[in-house]
């Protein structure tokens, strides 16, 4: 891979370190600056376009109007047995989880299962670096957020839901778990807005316009409209279960709640996560290589007629990225570096 008119090639050291640089830069104190840049620097090296660098535009934006805190620490509250609670205390979810999630994996082998609930806190990232991590450590995982209410429900054409992303984890012996991770919007709000930034078309089906019609312009969505969920009935009722699971339940605020507080600013959404790790060491009945080798029969089944294994395409562009450095689009990159005082 080599630099092209459109996107130039950065070492992932390097990547990460800009990350840093304009996060520092911003007023991020460095526990949150270097968590945060660590996610971003992963989404950009995966090829994640709506949940890379882009989301460095989107942090700093968030700081700036003084929504997020930049410098408050997470609190741990180990809550019994199987439950820890983490307070991010208004600041970004990063370090909240990579905190939480020590004393979650403890907690898993101990018990079988256990539940991380993150509260009071700016989510902008992906999930997979988290279940992924819970799989690289032998655990299944599942982990659920709400995000601002931008998403109507199956018949409906009004906001009352967000994009909602469900990631799940699953470990395996000597190669990389299988993960998958996705809004339950028809496309995460990240990748409507970089259509709408690069004046692209939308496909019918991912929103409709302010009078609830179908609509192929994603600004029309976003003034007014109404993305939609995937799979009707099915992912409307599945990010309902989201909005309660990791709302609710853990005592706090929906997607409605999260976009009233914005109050108009655009900042990141801000309310809870919740993820749950479960040990098959616990659960199962002590046969694991018969319980494993179940598991990779149904991978290669999957994978022998042609289909692939979701995040097979992250990890191959993550091959390449360790390979041959990481692609930035050009305009993102000047985008990022005007974020630095000129000549860092
Ligand atoms: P995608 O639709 O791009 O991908 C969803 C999942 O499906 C991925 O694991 C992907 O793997 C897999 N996949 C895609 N195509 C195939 C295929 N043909 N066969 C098998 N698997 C496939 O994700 P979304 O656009 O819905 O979401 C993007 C990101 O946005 C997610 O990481 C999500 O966490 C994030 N998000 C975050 C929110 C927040 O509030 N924090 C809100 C909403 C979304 P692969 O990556 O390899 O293509
Ligand atoms: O892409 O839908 C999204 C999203 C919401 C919050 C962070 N990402």
């Amino acid at each position: 891979m080599s630099n092209t008119e459109k996107s130039l090639i950065l070492p992932i050291d390097e990547v990460l370190d800009l990350a840093t640089r304009v996060l520092l830069h911003a007023g991020m104190a460095e526990p949150h600056a270097k968590a945060i840049a660590r996610v971003i620097t992963a989404g950009q090296r995966d090829d994640c376009q709506s949940h890379g660098l882009y989301r460095l535009l989107v942090t700093t934006h968030t700081l700036r109007q003084g929504k997020v805190s930049g410098t408050a620490l997470p609190l741990i509250n180990d809550h019994g047995p199987a439950i820890v609670k983490v307070d991010a205390q208004f600041a970004f979810s990063q370090l909240a989880f990579e905190l939480g999630s020590e004393v979650l994996v403890k907690k898993a082998r101990e018990v079988g299962i256990a539940a991380l609930a993150i509260n009071n806190c700016y989510h902008f990232s992906a999930l997979w670096p988290e279940v992924e991590s819970l799989a690289e450590q032998g655990l299944a995982a599942l982990a659920l957020t709400p995000s601002h209410a931008w998403v109507a429900p199956a018949g409906g054409t009004r906001p009352a839901l967000g994009t909602n992303p469900l990631a799940f984890g699953w470990p395996r012996k000597g190669k990389n778990p299988y993960v998958f991770d996705f809004a339950t919007s028809a496309a995460a709000r990240g990748d409507l807005e970089l259509h709408r930034r690069a004046d692209k078309p939308i496909p019918l089906g991912w929103g409709v316009d302010s009078a609830g019609n179908a609509t192929t312009d994603a600004s029309a969505v976003v003034n007014g409209g109404a993305m939609l969920t995937f799979g009707g009935h099915k992912g409307s009722a599945l990010s309902t279960m989201i909005e309660l699971m990791a709302g609710p339940l853990i005592g706090d605020l929906t997607s409605l709640d999260s976009l009233a507080l914005d109050a108009g600013v655009g900042g990141t959404p801000c309310h809870g996560e919740l993820i749950i790790a479960l040990d098959p060491a616990h659960l199962g009945l002590g046969d694991s290589a018969a319980d494993d080798a179940r598991a990779e029969r149904l991978f290669s089944t999957i994978t022998d007629q042609g289909a692939r294994l979701p995040s097979q395409r992250r990890f191959e562009a993550r091959a390449r990225s360790q390979r041959d450095g990481v692609a930035i689009p050009r305009k993102l990159y000047s985008e990022v570096m005007s974020l630095l005082p000129a000549g860092q």
